[in-house]
């Protein structure tokens, strides 16, 4: 989750602007101080609007995603979340940002489908004086003042981590490798295979024979899996950019007479249920987490912002890594 200093720093100017709010109750004897308080800044009874734009719902890291968010940013805790699902089309995100500016929301938060082509409606919002703060991925202007901050964790480093454990649990003899790309040209699915490279591109044990993207969904991976399994007799570990396509992988191995986890490893990144359970169950060899609860974080931001205070300009939440003993021990108590 967020640095500790964060949010250290933030819940003070909280309580700052707790006290002042319910100090502005009791005087002015208004309605309700829970909603004065839970808000702070501006007249007592306002709402802080947000508008966030979503990728969409491929995925149950994404489902995770939305549900930390949409419960997290309410109306008791001083939010008016307008919220939109742009089924993983950047017409839909840009459409659904001009309209928050349209709207006149305090803030807009989106998490970038892909990395490019953000720079005209942002600048829109910028010249709409709409702050907007990035979650879960990046984009790739090279204007930072376009936005506050991007709250997301590292997606090279979790590669670099998938990659460090092969090179030292399975590539300790020659293999062949096929990779499971998530969407093309989102920040994860970019930096997940560059990470990964990095890692293993010193090791001459590993050898990636394929590489398709499965667009972070159970049923694309399947089908690109199969096609792997089709084209390539010897294939020793699949690379899954997201737990749901190394699901699907799962499938598509189990339906050609192969043990995943066995006759081929896998190894995959996010830490949703299902994939902690076939990481338990053996079907999956190794998972880096990819924390989606960012909805506190983002609430976080948002209430120091509109209290005057100001965030880093990069964020970076925390991610575990789990092998099999360690999914077992962990999944009774998983929030997702
Ligand atoms: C990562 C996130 C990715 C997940 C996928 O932060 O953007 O998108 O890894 C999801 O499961 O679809």
């Amino acid at each position: 989750m967020v640095s500790r200093t964060f949010r250290t720093r933030a819940m003070a100017a909280t309580v700052a602007v707790l006290a002042l709010g319910l100090a502005a109750c009791g005087s002015s004897g208004s309605g309700d101080s829970s909603t004065d308080a839970a808000t702070g800044g501006g007249d007592s009874g306002d709402l802080i609007n947000v508008g966030f734009s979503q990728v969409g719902a491929e995925s149950g890291w994404r489902a995770a995603n939305t549900k930390s968010i949409q419960d997290t940013l309410t109306k008791d805790n001083g939010f008016d979340l307008k919220f939109s699902d742009a089924q993983q089309k950047q017409e839909n995100q840009i459409q659904a940002i001009r309209s928050y500016i349209a709207q006149g929301v305090d803030y807009i938060a989106f998490s970038p489908v892909v990395e490019s082509g953000w720079d005209a409606v942002l600048e829109e919002a910028k010249q709409a004086n709409i702050p907007v703060i990035l979650t879960d991925r990046a984009v790739d202007s090279e204007d930072k003042s376009l936005y506050v901050t991007f709250i997301g964790s590292d997606f090279v480093e979790e590669g670099k981590r998938i990659g460090e454990w092969v090179n030292d649990n399975v590539a300790t003899e020659p293999i062949n490798v096929v990779e499971l790309q998530g969407t093309t040209g989102s920040a994860p699915a970019i930096d997940r295979k560059q990470g990964f490279e990095d890692a293993t591109k010193g090791n001459p044990n590993v050898k990636i024979i394929a590489s398709q993207t499965g667009n972070f969904t159970r049923a694309e991976g399947k089908t690109v899996m199969e096609g792997f399994l089709q084209a390539n007799p010897d294939i020793d570990l699949v690379y899954a950019h997201n737990d749901d396509m190394a699901l699907g992988a799962i499938e598509a191995i189990e339906a050609a007479g192969k043990k995943p986890g066995t006759d081929i490893k896998i190894v995959s990144i996010d830490g949703v249920k299902d994939g902690m359970q076939a990481l338990a169950d053996g079907k999956i060899n190794y998972i880096v987490e990819c924390n989606p609860l960012l909805g506190p974080d983002l609430a976080d931001i948002i209430k120091t912002l509109h209290s005057g205070g100001t965030v880093e300009p990069r964020i970076v939440t925390h991610d575990d890594a789990f092998d099999q003993a360690a999914a077992k021990e962990a999944l009774p108590t998983r929030q997702y």
